[in-house]
């Protein structure tokens, strides 16, 4: 099905591309297999052992999709669609790295990429209007264009306590599980972060713990995942289904494949509202977040008495009472920060070994040699686990050295949030492209993915075609976009309660106030402002 074209001839510098790749994980590689196609001399340069980015990385028990594997999965090859065969309908992360590893195979990207080489810097040179991209064994290599595909969840965060190197026992951050088993069997585990990561991690930790002590400082608002096996019949109904569940993720705001309810909330009697929401909570998935009435994340009204609903679920599953309210979120209404999907996770905290600590009340104050003491209590565990989160989106740029024009580095660039063209380009930084960065529309991440990478591709044919060596967003295009970003779902209750979304990380200096790094608008309006721009021959950009 790949066409390989010739590559340029052999006679170039060793280490010159014309394109260099950052990151092998979901976007880097069908960047890679689109380079492929056009003939390009590319390299991938991945901070990994293999690829996968995301789904290499986080692979710690119990770490598995919560949007359908099928919908999560590439649309682009018909033969790739036809060959593989999903097990679950929320596949675990092993099963989606095999994925992962299966479809780089398939279309022997592997030979184009260079594992264990992390990033540390890249630099623009004007003279030539080439990168110079280093990795930290030192090697370098130029090239014309460097695209970006780090992942919005990239750049793992510690806390910042004291003594955080003095514990004795096993200690762990959830995205940087190690590769060899970890048994929790008898062992006192300490779980502190209990958003998406978190939850997944104390459903599986508790099955064998002697004793789990989970250390919550904001409860969030989860749901039932209710995963299931696909059987060999239903593979082939979703297969047949394909075309049709592509097309619905495309038109849906977030490319998922729950689309919105066009009532108010408010207008619905509350028969009808409470028997739709049973509905939705009873089936898998996203459905009671994507798949609500429209304003249910918009009315404050609208939104409390939905929290309300899922609160009551709380306390029906959680039978000490005093825990189920500790549970329930106080401070932000259902659906406002990032719905984690469980499987009995609320259960867990009815197991004599599962304790659950608010640190709003009790503070941790250090880690010691022999585990964590609050303000209150000193504990002794045998394992920590920090599943404390990532500084998204920005993150990762701002762990590599990136500088463009004059030596400006991003980071500077960025000092006051991200700006930039279509949350592909950042004025300043000529040739530099970024795929599932800031303001990029993403949603059901590999939806984004496609059409970002076949984006810049498409631009990437359009400067072979020109002769173009130099592609630059100019400074007033980039500022009118990011005025148009910043405007985009203020209405939003999102927009106003901290998380990863609203760009807060209160472990990073300078990411403790609230900005735009998303693109909140619906994918759909996304898709054509990008498609106008190419559509006129890109002539929004400076091109020679
Ligand atoms: O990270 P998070 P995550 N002291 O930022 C707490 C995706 N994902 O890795 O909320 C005490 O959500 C922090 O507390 P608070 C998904 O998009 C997908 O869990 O800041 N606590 C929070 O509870 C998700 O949204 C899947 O008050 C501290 C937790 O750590 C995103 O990744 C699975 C602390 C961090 O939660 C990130 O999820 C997993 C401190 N000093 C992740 N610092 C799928 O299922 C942090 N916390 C596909």
């Amino acid at each position: 099905e790949v066409e390989t074209k010739p590559r340029s001839p052999a006679s170039e510098k060793a280490n010159d591309y014309d394109v260099v790749v950052i990151g092998a994980g979901i976007a880097g590689i069908y960047q890679a297999y689109r380079l492929r196609e056009m003939g390009l001399r590319f390299r991938v340069l991945e901070a990994g052992s293999g690829v996968g980015g995301t789904w290499y990385w986080n692979r710690y028990p119990g770490a598995r999709f919560d949007s359908e594997s099928y919908s999560y999965a590439y649309s682009f090859s018909q033969e790739l669609l036809a060959e593989w065969n999903w097990t679950e309908h929320f596949a675990a992360q092993p099963e989606t790295l095999s994925y992962l590893n299966y479809v780089t195979d398939k279309f022997e990207l592997r030979s184009d990429m260079q594992f264990n080489s992390r990033v540390k810097s890249a630099h623009y040179n004007e003279s030539d209007c080439k990168w110079i991209v280093t990795i930290e064994d030192g090697s370098a290599f130029s090239c014309r264009f460097l695209i970006t595909a780090l992942g919005p969840l990239s750049a793992p965060t510690m806390p910042n306590y004291e003594g955080l190197g003095e514990f004795t026992g096993e200690s762990y951050q959830a995205s940087l599980w190690p590769k060899e088993p970890v048994s929790f069997a008898g062992k006192r585990v300490a779980v502190i972060g209990t958003g998406s990561s978190g939850v997944q991690l104390i459903q599986e930790i508790s099955k064998t713990a002697k004793q789990l002590t989970v250390f919550q400082r904001t409860p969030n608002w989860c749901v039932p995942l209710r995963n299931a096996p696909i059987t060999k019949e239903e593979m082939e109904s979703l297969r047949a289904g394909y075309p049709e569940m592509f097309e619905r993720c495309q038109a849906s705001p977030g490319c998922f494949i729950h689309a919105p309810d066009p009532r108010l909330t408010m207008e619905v009697p509350t028969d009808e509202r409470e028997a739709f929401w049973e509905k939705q909570y009873n089936a898998p998935g996203f459905g009671l977040w994507m798949g609500n009435f429209r304003d249910a994340f918009i009315s404050e009204e609208a939104n409390a008495v939905l929290s309300d609903f899922v609160a009551r679920k709380i306390r029906q599953r959680v039978k000490n009472p005093a825990v189920a309210e500790k549970l329930i979120p106080k401070n932000h209404g259902f659906g406002t920060r990032r719905v984690p999907l469980e499987t009995n996770y609320y259960e867990v905290y009815n197991q004599p070994n599962v304790r659950l600590i608010d640190v709003n009340d009790s503070p941790i104050k250090r880690v010691t040699a022999n585990g964590l003491m609050t303000s209150s209590e000193e504990f002794e565990f045998d394992m920590i686990v920090y599943a404390t989160g990532f500084d998204a989106l920005t993150g990762s740029f701002d762990r590599i050295d990136i500088r463009g024009e004059n030596g400006v580095p991003l980071k500077k660039a960025w000092e006051h949030g991200p700006e930039t063209f279509l949350g592909i380009f950042v004025a300043g930084f000529p040739n530099f492209m970024m795929i599932a960065g800031p303001h990029m529309a993403l949603g059901n991440a590999p939806r984004g993915i496609e059409y970002g990478s076949e984006w810049i591709s498409g631009l990437l044919r359009f400067a072979a075609q020109k002769n173009i060596t130099r592609i630059a967003a100019p400074f007033e295009a980039m500022q009118s976009w990011t005025e148009y970003v910043r405007g985009l779902g203020t209405e939003l209750l999102a927009t106003k309660i901290d998380s990863w979304m609203t760009g807060v990380n209160k472990n990073v200096a300078g990411k403790t106030q609230r900005c735009v790094i998303r693109y909140n608008g619906p994918a759909t309006e996304y898709r054509k402002k990008c498609d106008e721009v190419a559509k006129a021959n890109y002539q929004q950009l400076d091109l020679s």
